[in-house]
């Protein structure tokens, strides 16, 4: 099983010596790296390698453009300080399936391809699935072309820093209309499979969820000399906020988070003029996520209104809820569970992560499987799941790859 070299082998690129998490993001060093081992894999193993209009790289077994593809693969870039297995499992995973497959004798009769979708986590530009989208033309030139991250950097420029053509991106229909079904498998970002029991599950959907920015703005003064009653300190309304975001989402059985905080000045001693919060929020559906979103929205005018505060809110990313497509779903139960005695079903799940496989799942069936992680935690370099769990959904996968690709 060549999973373990794979894995050995990209496991120190990008990752931090000082907290052990990844920081692989778009269009830098690391990511560099990772598309030079994912290159390499592709052409060590004689695949036609490829990269699209966007930077997203397809290693190929078969004929590119025969159509009814069978594409499964996932992303190699991580969040800030993330862990190991969010992406790079699905992509290790793909190339391992395929030598699976070949070690198997097993003769595709369409087009096999392993892809890694550029800049999955938004963690540079602040936009998730980048790649995915353009391809998918779920974005547009001009919205990726103002794309820019906290340095100031647009995205055409750090694309074309890192020796990409930024004028090739668009929509990529062509190159949809040849996939007949995408699977990606991914290390799973909850615990639901560790309390089935079960090493790999099958995905049913991913609830809607989305980015927004709250932009509090005060007046700069001394924090030693300013009196209480003077100060305008968009601080207070930035906490009234979190704190409101959570009441909300208790409320609705949801989930909302703001985990990136940006201040200017940001100095101790300094009242700050701007205060910047990024919001992520998810629900179960979307008249639960609109009533929590906009219940955190009224929080924050209402405070930021009284303390004579500037508020202005911009959604960033918003992906709606995903319903993979249920005759691909179904056969991949039906083929986990063969090995499975009659009475015990294979896992069916819903996530609350986004994924690649959200972004095409509007133009190309779509279906995920999920391996265990025995603590749920990810996002963070505790991220792990058991390497005979991570072989488990190889050998699913090549199954899966097997039943769709070879009959
Ligand atoms: O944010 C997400 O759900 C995914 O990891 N991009
Ligand atoms: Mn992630
Ligand atoms: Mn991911």
């Amino acid at each position: 099983m060549s999973f373990h070299n794979m894995w050995a082998e990209l496991l120190p690129i990008g990752r931090s010596s000082a907290s052990g998490g990844y920081r692989r993001f778009a269009w830098t060093a690391a990511d560099a790296d990772c598309r030079a081992w994912f290159r390499d894999q592709a052409t060590s193993r004689g695949l036609t390698y490829e990269v699209d209009r966007n930077g997203n790289q397809w290693a190929w077994l078969g004929d590119p453009t025969a159509g009814d593809a069978v594409v499964t693969g996932s992303h190699l870039d991580s969040v800030p300080d993330g862990g190991a297995f969010d992406g790079p499992l699905g992509v290790v995973s793909s190339f391992a399936a395929l030598d699976e497959l070949r070690s198997r004798g097993a003769r595709p009769v369409k087009p096999v391809a392993v892809v890694n979708f550029g800049d999955e986590e938004g963690a540079r530009f602040g936009l998730a699935c980048v790649g995915s989208r353009l391809t998918a033309g779920q974005l547009t030139v001009e919205q990726a072309h103002r794309l820019t991250d906290g340095d100031g950097t647009t995205l055409p420029q750090a694309m074309e820093a890192a020796g990409y053509d930024p004028e090739t991106i668009g929509p990529d229909p062509e190159r949809l209309a040849r996939i007949g079904a995408f699977v990606e498998l991914h290390v799973e970002q909850g615990r639901a499979l560790d309390l089935t029991g079960d090493a790999v599950g099958v995905a049913s959907s991913i609830w809607p969820h989305g980015r927004w920015r709250f932009d509090f703005r005060g007046e700069a003064n001394h924090a030693g000399t300013t009196r209480l009653a003077d100060r305008r300190d968009p601080m207070l309304s930035y906490a009234e906020t979190v704190l409101a975001a959570r009441r909300e989402a208790e409320h609705a059985d949801a989930v909302a988070t703001f985990g990136k905080i940006s201040v200017e000045p940001n100095g101790v001693n300094a009242i700050p003029s701007l205060v910047r919060g990024w919001l992520d929020s998810r629900a179960a559906d979307q008249e639960r996520l609109d009533t929590v979103v906009h219940g955190i929205e009224k929080a924050a005018r209402a405070h930021a209104e009284a303390h004579g505060i500037g508020l202005d809110v911009v959604r960033e990313s918003f992906t709606p809820v995903v319903e993979f497509d249920h005759a691909l779903r179904d056969e991949l139960a039906r083929i986990l569970g063969r090995d499975k005695a009659p009475d015990l079903a294979v896992p069916v799940l819903g996530t609350g992560a986004g994924h690649d496989a959200g972004i095409l799942s509007g133009t190309v069936p779509t279906a995920m499987l999920f391996v265990r992680n025995p603590t749920g935690v990810s996002h963070s370099p505790a991220e792990s799941a058991a390497e005979d769990d991570c072989v488990a959904g190889v050998l699913a996968l090549a199954d899966v790859l097997e039943g769709l690709a070879c009959r």
